[in-house]
């Protein structure tokens, strides 16, 4: 995470306390060691998430920074461990520089996001958000605000984003964060994607690690700096021919 953390940082997605993470470590740590924390919050969940029952999540704390994450992780994060019910959590978050500290305000995205993977017993253990740039300016375009307009120029600017993310990345229209109805809306498009851009605010992507679900926001963000760079330079990009697009894909099966 910390690792991670300093990328996004690097890259300029992370001003602020923007973006936060999530990894499921179920079986990777016990009870007692969590027992070592002082504080062990009990909350209600608005939404009881049945498939979640014991699972321990490492997570980002709410308001902390990505750079402070990169070089003080244990300051800036929390774990939690949900209920044999389902219904609530416990938290753990001990850092005395910043006593109070609580999970991410996008806990109801990871925890429904989670509990889908969970659900479908998906290798997926982590979620990343985070504010990449250009993927957050590409949806304040009019034109592509959808999709379809989306994937086509993510896909037509660069190769391996046909190949690493030939199911293109989910789309959702503007809704309030850390809220449940983005919880549930960016559930949803998780069933079908491994990246979901939120319209004027950022982007998702999951992974069987935190490197993984880096590096396909990274392969996204090299598709739309470059049709910026071309725009920039006052041209249209070219973009991949059908045909051509065609062919990648077909490499990918070989
Ligand atoms: O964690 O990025 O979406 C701060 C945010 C909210
Ligand atoms: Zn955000």
């Amino acid at each position: 995470m910390a690792e991670v953390a300093k990328y996004l940082w690097e890259r300029g997605w992370a001003e602020k306390n923007a973006g936060n993470i999530s990894i499921n470590i179920t079986g990777l740590v016990n009870e007692k060691s969590l027992g070592l924390f002082n504080d062990s919050t009990y909350t209600l969940l608005q939404i009881p998430y049945y498939n979640l029952k014991g699972n321990t999540f490492i997570l980002t704390g709410t308001g902390t920074r990505m750079r402070d994450l990169a070089r003080r992780p244990e300051e800036n994060i929390c774990f939690i461990r949900i209920s044999e019910t389902g219904i609530g959590y416990q938290q753990y978050c001990n850092s005395p520089a910043k006593p109070g500290l609580r999970p991410t305000s996008e806990i109801p995205t990871h925890l429904a996001v989670q509990d889908m993977f969970a659900e479908k017993n998906r290798d997926s253990k982590v979620l990343l958000h985070t504010h990449a740039t250009e993927l957050i300016a590409l949806t304040q375009i009019p034109l592509f605000k959808s999709k379809e307009a989306i994937n086509s120029i993510l896909w037509g600017m660069h190769p391996e984003n046909i190949l690493f993310v030939p199911e293109g990345v989910g789309f959702l229209p503007f809704t309030i964060p850390g809220t449940e109805k983005i919880a549930q809306a960016t559930m949803k498009e998780f069933e079908r994607y491994q990246a979901v851009i939120w319209e004027k605010h950022g982007v998702l992507s999951t992974g069987t690690n935190i490197i993984e679900a880096f590096d396909t926001i990274d392969l996204l963000v090299k598709s739309a700096q470059t049709w910026f760079c071309c725009r920039n330079a006052g041209y249209e990009p070219e973009g991949m021919t059908a045909i051509q697009i065609e062919e990648i894909r077909k490499k990918q099966s070989l």
